[in-house]
């Protein structure tokens, strides 16, 4: 906050302008490029978290954003703008809307195009390649065109979900500027109400005729906060739903009309038939990524299907453009006639597995971590998976209530849970984040552990050593480039820190013990190496055996 007498500054409108749209933690590495704004956050409410690089800010920044609505990274110009690109290209691929804010040289600088330390180029090239990865940026060039851009660029950010990039010349955070004034920040975006009462009234006569319809839930459900929405529209109806892996946490699982993950030829049978041999299926916001779609194996789109995308919704050969995906699930909500679906056409689910009992001196596999995994979870834990095998098996485990699980399931970039989960945990302080990473992701980003002791925060991180990059092994073949240096994983934390409880684990017995520690400690961060050989869980080895025979040779 600005002395009652100090001038009003630009770094000082945007600061409060982070406020406004809902910003409680920043995060990032400061430079000197950057320090005259940061002196104004860290005397603002916004806590300033310090990470050991620019990636992991930028994915910390992007689980926060992902729980609280918008997230912020601050960096340095050029070796920090370079540093954080590989985030915020997930941000953008995955529609979560992250704030990235770069220090910049004096304007005078840039004008007389000044060889200053950092620069790699010209002075335009950072701002450019932000431009291609940002769905707006802005160089704040003065102090009074600033704070439009800046509520033009946030507006875009949170209307968009996607990322933004705002450079800023150290000179212009310390130029006085006038005060913000209260603006929405959100862009409502009305859908054509012809286009709207046409197509609602043909998925309704669709749902009349049809025998057994269903919901696919995708990425944009939720992502667009249209989660308790879709969940109205599907419980009005009584219709049966599944979710696609991105979707996965959208819609709670346990509920007696959820089908489970849909991935294609990789779903459990029963929710493949129930999703693929609907007579009228209402996909809401899927993406048909390889992912989601079970390495191109699914069959979606047979006739009756209705596919609703952000503003259009497709019904069969009819296009309805203009029509946003919010406005379709209210309205066919409030339109739709019930059915009692429920109980003339019951939910088929997979059967049980058998309940989990450790055996003490058996050497851990996959297959058991994954599943007493699985029952550790509940509804106080928030599960943050990384790539690699964790992903394949999280699309079995069921997640019982919606927001309880995230994962960067189309961009897939290893290294991304650990600093993510910080940003989940500072954003969501009252649930605990329960990390799944592989030791080759864990490699990418494993400093964050520190920057999460430093914090007070107390996930539970559990780290599966397979011994190297385990999901290449299947998907392509078992050679020397997937080979890992093995490090002595649970002595990281202690070396990061203080405050950590770790465990080496080897044995189910082990595993059990290590679990019931973390139970009785949650105010300490745990960690859990858990040791599996080569070990690969039942769904990776059947991804592996679907990439090998059809996704590969196609590609
Ligand atoms: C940043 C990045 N680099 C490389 C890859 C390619 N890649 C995908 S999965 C993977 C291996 C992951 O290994 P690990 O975390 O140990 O998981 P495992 O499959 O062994 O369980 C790699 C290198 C990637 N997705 N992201
Ligand atoms: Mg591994």
């Amino acid at each position: 906050m600005p002395a009652p007498d100090a001038p009003y500054t630009v770094a000082d409108y945007l600061v409060q302008r982070l406020q406004d749209i809902g910003v409680a933690h920043a995060f990032g590495v400061p430079g000197d490029y950057t320090l005259d704004f940061l002196d104004h956050l860290v005397t603002s409410p916004i806590a300033w978290i310090g990470n050991c690089n620019e990636l992991n800010a930028g994915y910390a920044a992007d689980g926060y954003a992902r729980v609280k609505g918008a997230g912020v990274a601050v960096v340095t110009y050029a070796v920090g703008g370079f540093s954080i690109l590989n985030a915020v290209a997930g941000a953008y691929a995955e529609h979560v809307p992250l704030v990235v804010i770069s220090g910049a040289p004096a304007m005078a600088r840039r004008e007389s195009g000044a060889l200053v330390h950092h620069l790699a180029g010209d002075h335009e090239m950072q701002l450019n390649i932000f431009r291609m990865l940002t769905v707006d940026c802005a160089l704040l060039s003065g102090p009074r065109t600033a704070p439009d851009d800046i509520d033009r660029v946030l507006t875009n950010c949170l209307s968009w979900k996607r990322p933004v990039y705002l450079e800023l010349p150290m000179d212009v955070a310390r130029m006085t500027c006038r005060q913000p004034e209260a603006i929405c920040f959100q862009i409502e975006k009305t859908s054509n109400p012809l286009a709207l009462a046409e197509c609602v009234a043909e998925v309704v006569a669709r749902l009349d005729q049809a025998q057994n319809p269903a919901v696919l839930v995708g990425t944009e459900v939720a992502r667009f906060g249209i989660s308790r929405a879709a969940l109205q529209l599907i419980e009005h109806i009584e219709l049966p739903y599944a979710m696609t892996v991105s979707a996965k946490g959208s819609l709670p699982e346990l509920h007696p009309q959820c089908l489970g993950v849909y991935q294609g030829g990789l779903s459990h049978p029963e929710t493949r038939a129930q999703i693929e041999d609907s007579d009228c299926l209402i996909e809401l916001g899927v993406w048909h990524t390889d992912w989601d779609t079970g390495l191109y194996t699914s069959k979606l789109g047979q006739p009756g299907f209705v596919r609703a995308n952000l503003d259009q919704v497709r019904i069969g050969q009819h296009l309805y453009p203009g029509v946003q995906l919010a406005d379709f699930v209210r309205a066919l909500a409030d339109q739709a006639h019930p059915r009692h679906y429920r109980d003339s056409h019951p939910v088929r689910r997979s059967a049980p597995r058998a309940p989990y009992r450790a055996e003490a001196s058996q050497p851990l596999s996959a297959g058991r971590f994954y599943q007493r995994v699985e029952q550790f979870l509940d509804d106080t834990m928030i599960l943050v998976s990384d790539i690699g095998d964790v992903i394949c098996a999280v699309a079995e485990m069921h997640i019982e209530e919606a927001d309880n699980f995230l994962t960067q399931a189309y961009y897939m970039s290893i290294g991304y849970a650990t600093p993510a989960a910080l940003g989940v945990a500072l954003a969501r302080p009252d649930q605990r984040p329960v990390v799944l990473v592989g030791d080759g992701a864990f490699q990418m980003t494993a400093q964050e552990v520190s920057t999460l002791l430093r914090h007070q925060c107390r996930p539970i991180i559990l780290l599966v050593n397979n011994d190297g990059y385990l999901i290449e092994r299947y998907l392509h073949q078992d050679q020397i480039y997937n080979d890992l240096q093995p490090w002595r994983y649970a002595e990281l934390p202690h070396v990061f820190g203080t405050g950590a409880l770790s465990f080496r684990v080897t044995t189910e017995g082990e595993l059990d013990a290590a679990l019931a520690a973390a139970l009785a400690n949650p105010d300490h961060l745990v960690f859990i190496e858990a040791c599996v050989g080569r070990d690969a869980s039942d769904a990776l080895k059947r991804i592996g055996a679907t990439y090998q025979k059809s996704y590969r040779k196609a590609s």
